[in-house]
């Protein structure tokens, strides 16, 4: 990938320019390794700074980027206090090359250091420093929607995501689902109010309703206190109709659900989801009746998918009619159950792609990867036409504006007729 913006690299180096770092540290998920990469080599064609790579991408794949040579080092997982170590070598120039949860490569040998025990107490954390946002120094003043993490990890293991793979990253290593206290949760939306002005947030744990108990603690201490709407993930089976009435109490507008196919058996066997289509359309309901709106989480292009399966999604968004839908090209994650599975299969025939959302890199028996792209691009439509011709409308709409918009030719030609419809 090549970063093509070359206004973003000369602020990037502006920015080390005049604030001289000793140190720069990365942050990628998987789409976005190779931008790092990208980015960590200007820098080093620049600068004589150490370069780290931490987050999702590192950890689940650190054989692969520590033999990068534009990362000086990687880190593997959760690593508060082992980057606070590594920053404290580094100002008192010593060695760091022993640093929990970092791998170096040196010379042709690897360094790779232990895990450190999860931290289990998530209050002892210091809420997390947004003002060195510039997005957030902006907003100040206006309207921002922050997002809060309470908790981290998930106890479910669904074969399209990370957490089993974190989970035996750190097997033995402590228990894996964490929740800050109540009370630090609300102290640090107040600590975030004293600073921003804001009416709305999301919170943006795994799976917000996991904890029942903790979730209707929260909601009773956060409703005394202020009166914003929030946003949150649940997951099916994992909510009910009381802990639905003390969010919609407390503020919460809006919940977010993976539905990801409407097929039951390939959400079972394929994606490790046991959840029925009846408890689907029950939570909708349910959120429906308590008064709160719903969004739901599709994926397409799933090993086993066919178009019949593709349909059975779309019927079932149609049937529970959430307020918004999202609906991505399936991704298979390195590491994970599905990720591996794919390979096995010889279903991946395209490397790395820029577009997490419509891209797929996958051939199947009976879907290509270029049918799975058009049926992404024209679910919320297929969806709508069911039940709404409105809102149908108004996304064919909206896609053929997206279309027009990328295609330069008809963007160069769409503006003077445009103008010229305005006219008569
Ligand atoms: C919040 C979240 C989002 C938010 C992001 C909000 C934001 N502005 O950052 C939203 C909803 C927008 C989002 C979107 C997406 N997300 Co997301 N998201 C998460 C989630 C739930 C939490 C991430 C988080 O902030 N954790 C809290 C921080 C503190 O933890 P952390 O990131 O792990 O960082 C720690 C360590 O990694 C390390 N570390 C991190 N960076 C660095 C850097 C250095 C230098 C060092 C030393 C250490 C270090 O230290 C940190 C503290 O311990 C994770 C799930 C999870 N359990 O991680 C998924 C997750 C990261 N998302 C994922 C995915 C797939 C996506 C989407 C592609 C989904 C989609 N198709 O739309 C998009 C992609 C967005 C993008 N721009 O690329 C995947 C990534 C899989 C992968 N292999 O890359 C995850 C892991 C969930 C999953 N399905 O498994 N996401
Ligand atoms: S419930 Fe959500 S966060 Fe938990 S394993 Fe499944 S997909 Fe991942």
């Amino acid at each position: 990938m090549e970063i093509e913006d070359k206004k973003e690299i000369d602020q990037i180096n502006s920015f080390i320019q005049s604030y001289q770092p000793q140190v720069i540290g990365l942050s990628a998920n998987s789409h976005q390794y190779f931008y790092a990469i990208e980015i960590a080599k200007k820098i080093k064609s620049q600068f004589d700074i150490p370069v780290f790579l931490g987050g999702v991408h590192s950890t689940i794949r650190p054989e692969e980027a520590v033999e990068e040579d534009s990362f000086d080092g990687i880190c593997v997982g959760e690593a508060e206090d082992s980057l606070l170590e590594l920053v404290n070598r580094i100002e008192q120039k010593k060695d760091y090359t022993d640093i929990n949860n970092f791998w170096f490569k040196r010379k042709d040998q690897v360094i790779k250091n232990n895990i450190a025990p999860l931290l289990i107490d998530l209050d002892q954390l210091p809420f997390p420093d947004y003002s060195i946002f510039k997005y957030f120094k902006e907003a100040d003043g206006g309207e921002i929607s922050p997002r809060f993490i309470f908790s981290r990890g998930c106890p479910f293991n669904c074969t399209y995501c990370c957490n089993h793979v974190f989970k035996k990253i750190y097997s033995g290593q402590g228990q894996y689902l964490r929740f800050m206290s109540v009370d630090r949760a609300v102290e640090q939306i107040r600590d975030f109010k004293k600073e921003y002005n804001f009416k709305h947030f999301k919170i943006d744990d795994d799976t917000f309703s996991l904890n029942k108990d903790w979730v209707l603690e929260f909601c009773d201490k956060y409703s005394k206190e202020f009166d914003m709407s929030f946003e949150c993930n649940v997951r099916i089976g994992a909510v009910d109709e009381e802990t639905l009435i003390a969010f919609k109490k407390a503020g919460c507008n809006l919940i977010k659900v993976g539905l990801e196919t409407g097929n039951q058996d390939l959400r079972k066997e394929v994606l490790g989801r046991s959840i029925s289509d009846q408890e689907v359309v029950e939570l909708f309901n349910l959120a429906k009746k308590v008064g709160i709106k719903t969004f739901s989480f599709n994926m397409i292009g799933i090993p086993g998918e066919t178009k019949e399966t593709i349909q059975e999604t779309i019927n079932l968004n149609a049937k529970i009619k959430p307020d918004f839908m999202q609906v991505t090209a399936f991704y298979p994650y390195p590491e994970t159950l599905l990720g591996q599975m794919c390979i096995e299969q010889g279903l991946i025939t395209k490397g790395h792609i820029d577009c997490y959302m419509d891209e797929s890199v996958l051939e199947l028996p009976d879907l290509s990867s270029s049918q799975i792209k058009k049926e992404v691009r024209n679910f919320t439509y297929n969806v709508y036409k069911q039940y709404d011709r409105k809102k149908a409308a108004k996304e064919k709409m909206r896609q053929i504006k997206g279309f027009i918009i990328s295609t330069p030719f008809l963007y160069k030609i769409s503006r003077p007729i445009y103008r010229l419809i305005k006219k008569i």
